[in-house]
């Protein structure tokens, strides 16, 4: 969430002319009105079924609002000026340009950043702008990259093509993995021990420039979190539609030792041979637990950090993603 370089006005003129501009410009690419159908495999925020969006999508030839991440391969050569991202300082606007190495060497991880949060929450609500906070991986300026994607309450429809001349076959590697999970109060769920991780619905991902006509291909998996997370503030994450609890409740121990309103750690509470619980660190703490399937990854917490390690060969040049906002 680095903002190096804008000062105090930018940023409200930002916000400003975000207000207006980003519907109209960001997503301004005609409407089309992607109808839903919903699992309702499991979980409060049921996930949505990708088969009947991606159908709806290719019958209008992948049109429809969305927003764009270019991801480039780029050669030791590159520029390394053009890693420093500072928002347009009339219409507020990040970039969309993410530069990786076209050939990935084993001794630098190249990384992308993707942060987001829950479309209720406490994030969401400062309105949170698209675009590219940083653009390079750290071949390129010793870090990983970072994008920012406003809160969806249904998450994204998300998919690929690898651009590029066929000649030497570029490919690009997209493995996946959760970073964060932090709650309104400012507490890391997946630090205190709190989400369970049963992986994504696709962990991994190689993506090739094939020949002929450039095919876009769904990544959507790649976003689609299953595990289980237990919340000190249930409701964004425990009630669905019609309002009904859906979370599993029990306690825990947690420590917040300087009192500043984020616990420190959290474990589980020893119990007595009648059912009683007690802490032998901390308080005992209740927490609410939800089950997700197929989950948009950035529904999960307040605000999420997810990352793909990236590997890239073949002289990799473009691999252009659209996120495609679910109504
Ligand atoms: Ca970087
Ligand atoms: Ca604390």
């Amino acid at each position: 969430m680095e903002n190096k370089n804008s000062s105090l006005y930018i940023v409200i003129l930002g916000v400003l002319a975000l207000s207006g501009l980003i519907a109209y410009v960001v997503l301004g690419q005609k409407d089309v009105s992607v109808e839903l159908m919903k699992s309702y495999a499991g979980g409060n925020q049921a996930s949505v079924d990708s088969g009947s969006v991606w159908a709806a999508l290719k019958a209008k030839g992948l049109q429809g609002e969305h927003y764009t991440l270019n991801i480039h391969g780029k050669s030791d050569s590159f520029n390394k000026q053009d890693c420093t991202v500072v928002p347009d300082p009339v219409t507020g606007q990040y970039s969309n340009n993410i530069f990786v190495p076209s050939y990935s060497s084993d001794a630098v991880k190249n990384q992308i950043i993707m942060t987001s949060g829950n479309a209720k929450g406490k994030w969401a609500a400062t309105a949170p702008t698209y675009g590219v906070r940083d653009a390079c991986t750290a071949s390129f300026d010793g870090d990983a990259a970072e994008l920012v994607l406003p809160p969806n309450e249904k998450g994204y429809y998300v998919t690929s093509r690898v651009l590029g001349k066929p000649t030497d076959n570029p490919e690009i590697t997209l493995d996946g993995s959760l970073m964060w999970v932090v709650d309104e109060n400012g507490n890391d769920l997946l630090v205190l021990g709190l989400v369970t991780d049963n992986g994504f619905q696709t962990p991994s991902g190689t993506y090739s420039r094939t020949t002929g006509k450039v095919k876009a291909v769904d990544i959507t998996g790649l976003f689609e979190w299953n595990g289980g997370v237990c919340y000190f503030s249930p409701e964004n994450y425990c009630y669905d539609a019609a309002g009904q609890y859906t979370c599993t409740d029990r306690n825990t121990c947690c420590t917040d030792a300087d009192a500043d309103g984020v616990y420190e750690t959290c474990t589980d509470p020893t119990v007595a041979l009648d059912g009683t619980e007690s802490c032998t660190v901390g308080s005992l703490i209740p927490v609410s637990c939800q089950d997700y399937v197929n989950e948009w990854v950035f529904n999960i917490g307040d605000f999420v950090g997810y990352m793909w390690d990236t590997y890239t060969d073949g002289n990799f040049k473009l691999s252009n993603i659209r996120f495609y906002p679910v109504r």
